[in-house]
């Protein structure tokens, strides 16, 4: 791992948190993920399911947490099983979690070896009588695979089948959404991670420099801060590709004249940052540009202050709508028939607005949280409108990460990131 060592209080409070929501007499279990292969003896970077992240700080393959927070033995109360290592196994396979290491992450005191796991499980199992599975419930979860919780899973179930079944991804949904101040210290960290790219890149970006230079500058800065690199598939669109919601070939040469948007964020001890910056190839906006730059940066700056405790996602995306479609009218992109005679479930707006505003974040870019739950102090949100104009060759879109305060407006990771269009202009000509 590249980042600090966490202040394993946060997993400890984490279990304590989950354990109270769970029923009487039953466990739960959480798995890795599984590395996965590419072809012959390749393999994709390992990254770890973010449940038994979230519950143990443990980022090794092969692994499995089980809480029982009422077994009759007292050291069962909470389990690790890995896989085994000592001396000789780390010089062949490298540093893994040692027993004692496994403690120091994690705050679990019990550790066994993956091989005693079945007849550990045995035992457990004659004690409880409800097993919390962890099945995938994310509402944009979209999986082919069958994962390696989905294996146990279905192992676990066809050899008890006597137990009752319960879901801990309500739970996780419930308590992740929430963030502690060791994670809102750690996503700092990663906003603060892309502040040094997009510094960097502002003073990269001249016409002529292709999308992937871009993209590469921003490694560059991420590696160099103790990131894996890319919280997820960064979009590096310049001209029209910025209409194309989910541009990621980032193959293209930057013309002068052009806006270039960019929203790319750097990962941090497997937290997320979440940013979208447009910028202007050649410096300066022109007089339509920047029009639209100002729009969008006002949409955004008014959306944030509706992100309050109590607040209705579905709601705030109705009022946000309301933004745009003023903003529309003022740059003479819609006219009041347009909005008079629009369509309710797809208002006039979504013609240059398509999609969403507001998401959770955290481990997941696109994190837990119920939507139909208001939000609550220490949810964390991206603010992100933007506004596509392809007849115009260009799309503008700015996005912060914000924490819901339990009074006044959020607070905003991102606020030292540049955003007013000067300010982006007084950089870049610096
Ligand atoms: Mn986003």
């Amino acid at each position: 791992m590249k980042y600090n060592l966490i202040d394993r209080n946060l997993f400890i409070n984490n279990r304590k948190n989950f354990a109270s929501a769970m029923k009487p007499s039953s466990l739960a279990v959480f798995n890795s993920n599984d590395i996965y292969p590419v072809s012959a003896d390749s393999t994709l970077p390992f990254a770890q399911h973010r449940d038994i992240f979230y519950l143990s700080g443990v980022d090794q393959e092969e692994s499995i947490l089980v809480l029982f927070p009422d077994c009759p033995k007292a050291k069962h109360r909470e389990i690790l099983f890995l896989k085994e290592t000592n001396e000789h196994i780390a010089v062949w396979e490298g540093e893994k979690l040692t027993k004692e290491k496994a403690f120091e992450t994690s705050g679990v005191k019990t550790v066994y070896w993956l091989q005693d796991m079945e007849k550990v499980m045995f035992e457990l199992m004659t004690q409880c009588d409800t097993v919390y599975i962890n099945t995938n419930e994310h509402y944009r979860a979209n999986v082919e695979t069958q994962t390696r919780e989905d294996r146990f899973t279905k192992w676990l179930t066809h050899k008890y089948p006597a137990h009752s079944v319960a879901k801990s991804n309500p739970i996780l949904q419930r308590l992740r959404s929430v963030k502690d101040q060791i994670e809102l210290d750690l996503m700092q960290h990663a906003c603060n991670i892309t502040e040094k790219g997009f510094k960097r890149v502002l003073n990269f970006v001249k016409p002529d420099v292709w999308e992937y230079n871009i993209e590469a500058e921003f490694m560059h800065e991420f590696l160099n801060n103790r990131s894996k690199g890319f919280a997820y598939t960064p979009i590096i669109a310049s001209g029209n590709n910025a209409n194309v919601l989910h541009y990621i070939e980032n193959n293209q040469q930057c013309k002068a004249g052009d806006l270039i948007l960019m929203d790319v964020g750097a990962e941090y001890a497997n937290y997320s940052s979440d940013m979208s910056r447009t910028i202007p190839v050649s410096g300066r906006f022109s007089e339509r540009q920047k029009q639209v730059y100002n729009a969008v940066n006002r949409v955004k700056n008014e959306a944030t202050k509706l992100l309050v405790p109590g607040a209705f996602w579905e709601e705030y995306h109705v009022e946000v709508g309301k933004l745009m479609t003023s903003e529309l009218l003022g740059l003479g992109l819609l006219d009041k028939a347009d909005v008079q005679n629009e369509n309710p479930d797809w208002p006039a707006y979504k013609k240059y607005f398509m999609h969403g505003t507001s998401h959770h974040i955290g481990l997941d870019t696109h994190d837990y949280g119920l939507l139909h739950e208001p939000m609550q102090a220490n949810m964390v949100f991206t603010v992100e409108p933007g506004i596509y104009i392809p007849d115009e060759g260009f799309g503008i879109r700015l996005e912060d990460d914000v924490v819901i305060q339990n009074s006044g407006e959020p607070f905003n990771l991102m606020r030292n990131i540049p955003i007013e269009a000067e300010e982006i202009e007084d950089i870049m000509n610096a």
